[in-house]
């Protein structure tokens, strides 16, 4: 490691850029063993036998009757809005990826923007409440950064106002709530398998569900609302998962819980090397909660920290270390929503805002070893320990 950090002349500590997001690619010769077995048997998509392996197996890991994968979750959030017959207003976290909310507006219903709960990050169900009009037709939480939803909240609200509620589950395969799986709560849930996520197929998406008729509908929609015989029942698209897709998100799924062992031992070695240092928490799943550790996020305190979030980031993008910090500014302050005619939330919304300021994405995963999560915890230890000279370096820049 340089003697000095690199935002103040140092050489980079990384070579090579340390990404959030890089993929975790699984058994590469089972992966590529399958792809040669689709090109061998001229199957490549609509509902060949690995796209229906990967459908059973993301139901069985989910612990609901039906999954229908897709092309990637911002169309599978599409086709279960259409499906479900969503209009009027959904209730949902401005603290979110920007699809969420583009989903909806894309399929003609009005987002509209809730506070979170700053301790988990999830929709905050008293505010939420204070949302609800008689235009509300569903709510639709977000497991954040794969920590679930305050779920039995959720569904008393719903129930109490007749409200149907979804959940996007972008983050959240492989989590659970009381030993029960992320993928069984409310009406539907939709996952994603960017090439980025926990369990990647590339692209790909897909709802799970244990509604009969909904699945029914979003099945078909995806296929150009076409039933059996190709019959066509309404109005749809192309939303299916290919061949090779579904033997990347097989293989994926496979090593899942190798996958959350790899997170949680990066986790732990975080929490004991980020130990002490002043401002700088380490966030962890609340009781109750399991989740996939795809995420590592730390929140700086800047008072406590003596740098701010944005000089810290700033520093070790510096030294090579590519963060994120999802998701600021929140989706209520992105041009489409904070210009739109559209009623979409009472500005401000405080602890989205105040999370969204604080909050930074650390590397983890596969691709990541013990030995660079030692040298992000000794970055981020210096940084601290060089705090004022980093902020005045970071303004300048
Ligand atoms: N709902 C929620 C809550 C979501 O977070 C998302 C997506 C969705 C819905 C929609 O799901 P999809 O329609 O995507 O299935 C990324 C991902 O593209 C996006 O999937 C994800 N959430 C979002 C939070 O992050 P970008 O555009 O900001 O980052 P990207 O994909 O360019 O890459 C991030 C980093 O990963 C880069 O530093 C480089 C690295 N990377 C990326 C790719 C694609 C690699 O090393 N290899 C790669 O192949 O959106």
């Amino acid at each position: 490691m340089s003697a000095e950090l690199a935002i103040l002349g140092g050489a980079p500590c990384f070579d090579e850029p340390l990404h959030i997001g890089r993929p975790n690619v699984p058994d590469e010769r089972r992966t590529m063993a399958l792809i040669q077995q689709a090109i061998d048997r001229r199957w490549l998509t609509a509902f060949g036998p690995l796209v229906k392996q990967f459908e059973r197996d993301i139901a069985a890991a989910a612990g609901v009757k039906h999954c229908v994968a897709m092309c990637n979750a911002s169309v599978a959030l599409q086709v279960l809005i259409r499906a479900a017959g969503l209009r009027g207003e959904v209730i949902l976290p401005s603290f979110t990826f920007i699809a969420t909310a583009h989903t909806l507006l894309w399929e003609g219903v009005t987002p509209v923007f809730c506070d979170i709960d700053e301790k988990t990050g999830n929709l905050d169900p008293a505010h939420a409440r204070r949302l609800i009009t008689d235009r509300t037709t569903a709510i639709m939480g977000v497991h954040l950064w794969g920590h679930p939803a305050p779920t039995e909240e959720l569904d008393a609200l719903a129930d109490e106002h007749g409200l149907r509620l979804f959940y996007d589950s972008a983050h959240a395969i492989g989590s659970s709530r009381h030993g029960r799986p992320v993928g069984s709560f409310g009406h539907a849930e939709v996952f994603s398998f960017h090439a980025t996520k926990f369990i990647n197929s590339f692209e790909g998406g897909a709802v799970v569900t244990d509604d009969d008729g909904l699945a029914e509908r979003v099945r078909s929609m995806h296929n150009y609302g076409r039933g059996e015989g190709s019959v066509v029942s309404s109005i749809g698209t192309n939303a299916k998962m290919t061949e090779v897709a579904a033997a990347m998100g097989i293989v994926s799924l496979e090593n899942m819980a190798h996958l959350i062992d790899v997170n949680r031992g990066h986790h732990t070695r975080y929490a004991e090397g980020l130990a002490g240092v002043p401002g700088v928490v380490l966030r962890a799943p609340l009781p109750g909660n399991r989740i996939n550790h795809q995420y590592v996020v730390v929140e700086i305190d800047e008072p406590v920290a003596g740098v701010g979030r944005d000089a810290l980031a700033a520093a070790l993008t510096a030294d090579n270390v590519l963060v994120r910090t999802h998701f600021d500014p929140g989706c209520h302050r992105t041009a489409p929503y904070a210009q739109a005619p559209q009623r979409h939330a009472p500005l401000p919304l405080p602890h989205t805002e105040a999370l969204g300021s604080r909050v930074v994405m650390l590397p983890t995963g596969s691709e990541v070893t013990s030995a660079q999560v030692d040298q992000v915890c000794a970055l981020i230890r210096r940084i601290v320990d060089r705090g004022e000279a980093v902020a005045a370096a970071a303004a300048r820049n």
